[in-house]
Order: C-alpha cells, then structure tokens, then sequence
C-alpha cells in the first residue's frame, strides 16, 4: 500500500496515529512508528517542555519518524509550535484552528506540516498555505469535531485539493481502511483504535468503556455552543446536554468538563469524567498490541482491495 503519504512521512503502512490529548503520549506514539505506521505525540494543552520531554522519551524507543500534532486551540500552542522546530521534528499534524501564522517558521525549518480539516475551504486555504497534505476529519471522530461525516468530506476535499488526503473519521479496521482509499485518500488516522492498544497507557476502564460500547453510544455534547465534543454516553454528558437544553452556556457548563479528560484518561473516572472516542467504539472489542492492530488491518484492506 505504498501512497504519496507513505513515500512523504518514510512509513511502511498509510496509517498514522491520532493526535489525542492525555492519550498520545510516547509509548504509544512509538509502539505505533515502530509496526510501520506513523505515530504522534498529541501536544494537546501541555506546555511546550512537557512536550519537550515525551520527544526525547520516543526518541529513546524508536529510531524511525513519529511525529507532534499541535492543538491550536492550546494556550500553549506558540510555545509547542517552537519546541517542535527546537527538536527536530520531521511531521506535524495540526488540529481545532487554521495553522496560518505557523507555516512559514515549520516549511523554513524543513517541515512536513498536515493539517487537520473539517472543510472544503479549509483544505484549500492550507493547500495554499504551503501544507505538504491534509487529514479530512469527519464527524464520526472523537472529541472535537466538525459537521461533515467521513464519507461526505474526504471525496470533496480530495477533489478540491492536488496535495494528498488522509482521511479521519470512523475508521477501526481493514474496512474502514478499504473504503477510505476509494473516496481518494492515500492514508488513514486512527484515534479510538488505538486508545485500546496494549501500549496505550489509558486507564483500564477506560479502555473497557470502548470495548464493551455499542454502536448508540455515542454522543455529542456542546453542540449549540459550538465547541461540539464526541464521547462516550455517561452520567457527565446526559447532566451536560440536559444544561445545554435549558439554555446554560458554554461558560456555565464549564465546570462539568474541567479536567474532565484528564480524570477519565489517567483516573478511569468513566461517569463523570470525558470518555473522548468516536462513533466506531462500537466495533472495537479487542485490545492488542499496536503491531497486531495494523498488520491485521493492512492484511484486511489489501485483500478487499484486490478484489
Ligand atoms: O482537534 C481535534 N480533536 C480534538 S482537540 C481536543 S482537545 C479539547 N479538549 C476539550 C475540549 C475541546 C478540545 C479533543 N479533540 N481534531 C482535529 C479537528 N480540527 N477536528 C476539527 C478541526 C477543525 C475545526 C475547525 C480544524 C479547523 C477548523 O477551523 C479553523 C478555522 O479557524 O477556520
């Protein structure tokens, strides 16, 4: 499955690694670079030298590419937008904002900048930019989102732009895999698949929400203030949208979400805490090692597309 997106990132397989705040930490971003995908440390809304430190942690793990995804809504995004440059990074994944006033520092210091889009307009607005490919996020993902689904956005922005498309979104196996490459995308980026990996060093309840979710449990808070946010269904999104129902804004609802992410990640607080996963929790019901997960995959969507 060589593509433009594995000849550009160094990587054996067109798979890389979401980004995801608290859970894309180095053993992960690692586990993940060395069974041939490309994984990511997730900046997050870590300062730059926490940032710092998981860099020289996954460089000690593995000598092949991994790459940082900068969240730009982060008070400390300047800050990690510096440190990656600092350290050598070769791949950055940017998410949530327009990447704009980053570009001419991260291609000047030789860097392969792909941002995340929810849009059309995005996705040629970076094109423009000087983005060396894009990740067309659809809906079906987890945590912050956009409006158009996976299947209706990557076709689009695969039109739109000439740089190559990785496609985000609901994809969890060979399938997933599979069709993704026939709506012209060149690669894909898992995040909840790879929340459960043995590697992962998420809390065991967490993990065990995902593997034991249905297809409906999937929810979106924050809608109507326009920070929508994709979880899991627990005792903190039913208070969170019942609130955001009787008209509380997002300030008000704040204290719900607060540390939220954290206390569910690292404390496996999965009622009150934020159960960040897409809508694909549902088909993932066995934890593996990163390795197993994508040679599986691989096997599965080079068999659908040959035939
Ligand atoms: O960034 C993500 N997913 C995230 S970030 C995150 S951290 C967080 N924690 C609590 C509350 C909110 C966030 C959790 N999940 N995915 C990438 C992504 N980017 N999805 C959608 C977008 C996006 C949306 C609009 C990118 C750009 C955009 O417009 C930018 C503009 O200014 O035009």
């Amino acid at each position: 499955m060589k593509t433009r997106i594995t000849e550009l990132l160094g990587i054996e397989y067109p798979i890389i690694q979401g980004g995801m705040a608290w859970v894309a930490e180095h053993n992960l971003a690692a586990a993940v670079s060395e069974a041939g995908g490309l994984g990511l440390i997730g900046g997050a809304n870590a300062p730059g030298e926490v940032v710092r430190e998981e860099i020289r942690k996954a460089r000690a793990l593995t000598k092949k590419p991994f790459g940082v995804n900068v969240m730009l809504m982060s008070p400390h995004a300047e800050d990690v937008a510096r440190v990656v440059v600092e350290e050598g990074i070769k791949v950055v994944t940017t998410g949530a904002g327009n990447p704009g006033t980053y570009m001419k520092m991260w291609k000047e210091a030789g860097i392969t900048v792909i941002p995340v889009v929810a849009s059309v307009a995005l996705a040629k607005m970076m094109e423009r930019g000087g983005a060396d490919a894009v990740i067309a996020e659809g809906s079906e993902s987890g945590g912050h989102i956009g409006e158009a689904t996976t299947m209706t956005l990557v076709p689009q922005v695969a039109d739109a732009v000439s740089v190559p498309v990785v496609a985000a979104g609901g994809i969890g196996d060979g399938r997933g895999i599979a069709a993704a490459f026939m709506l012209g995308a060149e690669a894909v980026q898992l995040g909840t698949r790879f929340v459960v990996a043995k590697e992962s060093i998420v809390h065991d309840k967490y993990k065990e929400r995902i593997l034991k979710a249905k297809d409906i449990d999937s929810v979106v808070t924050g809608r109507s203030h326009g920070h929508p946010v994709r979880g899991l269904r627990n005792q903190m999104t039913r208070e969170y949208n019942r609130l955001e129902a009787e008209g509380k804004s997002f300030e008000e609802l704040e204290y719900l979400t607060l540390g939220a992410l954290r206390n569910a990640v690292m404390d496996g607080d999965v009622i009150n805490g934020t159960v960040m996963a897409g809508q694909i929790a549902g088909m993932i019901t066995k934890e593996q090692t990163c390795k197993e997960m994508i040679d599986e995959m691989i096997g599965q969507a080079v068999r659908l597309l040959k035939g």
